[in-house]
């Protein structure tokens, strides 16, 4: 039990649940070292929300409503993290989650399927019998895909990836949103709408900009996702990494 006077409180309780996960079979074997990775980002940043961040935050989420088939894609990390604030976010902007491993095994895959339906969201995709195709041809697990989820969507929302899938996905023209604390990752620089912020802290956000853009007129979202320039705004997210005191 950790105290909440202590002063790492948050942090600790994020790396409760990565240990917690770990301890229930369904992260991957070096999920601890992404996270670590994450962490060392998010000290650099204040562990706070920046200005980039949200202003990426508000272009992501129109970009989200107004596609056709937006997907959320998860892996064993950010289920750990943010289970049920991405089925929030999915509920609220209408789009999909599908499980998208990868170092997929049939295991995770099914721990994984569970704690989504244990948690109220039963039509997860990415599943053991799920119709799966493969973007461009390329037969690996990193380019497995629903057919009704990431292999036909618009726009999909990839939280904490891996630079080479993101690569698949940006290859098969996907407009890609990312949350990623590292700016400098593969990830962040070919996403079309880079948030550099913790999980933890964008989803529940995001869902909160949602229920503002949904009362917007559609000329508005098409406006803020136009006006943006993603390299711009990574330069400004980096620009938020304090070295000093
Ligand atoms: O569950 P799987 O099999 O799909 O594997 C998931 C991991 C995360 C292990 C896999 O995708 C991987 O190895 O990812 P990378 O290449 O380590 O990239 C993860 C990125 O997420 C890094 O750039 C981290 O800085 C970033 N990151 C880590 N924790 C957080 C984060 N970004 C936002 N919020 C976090 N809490």
């Amino acid at each position: 039990m950790i105290p909440k006077s202590h002063p790492r409180y948050e942090s600790l309780l994020l790396r409760d649940k990565m240990v917690k996960a770990s301890k229930e079979g369904y992260l991957a074997d070096s999920a601890m070292i992404a996270h670590g990775r994450g962490e060392a980002f998010d000290y650099l940043i204040g562990e706070k929300t920046t200005y980039p961040a949200k202003r990426a935050m508000y272009v992501a989420v129109a970009a989200l409503l107004l596609s056709n088939n937006p997907v959320i894609s998860v892996n064993g990390n950010a289920t750990a993290l943010a289970c049920d604030e991405i089925i929030e976010l999915a509920k609220s902007v209408d789009a999909k989650i599908e499980i998208n491993l990868f170092y997929r095994t049939d295991d995770r895959v099914k721990i994984i399927t569970k704690l989504y339906e244990d948690h109220g969201f039963k039509d997860i995709l990415g599943t053991l019998d799920d119709d799966i195709e493969y973007l461009n041809d390329i037969k690996n697990n990193r380019a497995s895909a629903s057919k009704t989820g990431i292999y036909s969507a618009d726009t999909i929302l990839i939280p904490l990836e891996d630079g080479d899938r993101a690569e698949i996905l940006k290859k098969s023209g996907k407009n890609i949103i990312t949350i990623d604390l590292n700016p400098l990752s593969r990830t962040s620089k070919m996403s079309d709408v880079s948030i550099m912020d913790n999980i933890v802290r964008a989803i529940p956000f995001m869902t909160k900009i949602a229920e503002d853009l949904k009362t917007q007129e559609k000329s508005v979202l098409i406006e803020l996702v136009n006006d943006f320039d993603n390299e711009e705004n990574l330069k400004e997210s980096l620009e938020q990494i304090k070295l000093k005191e």
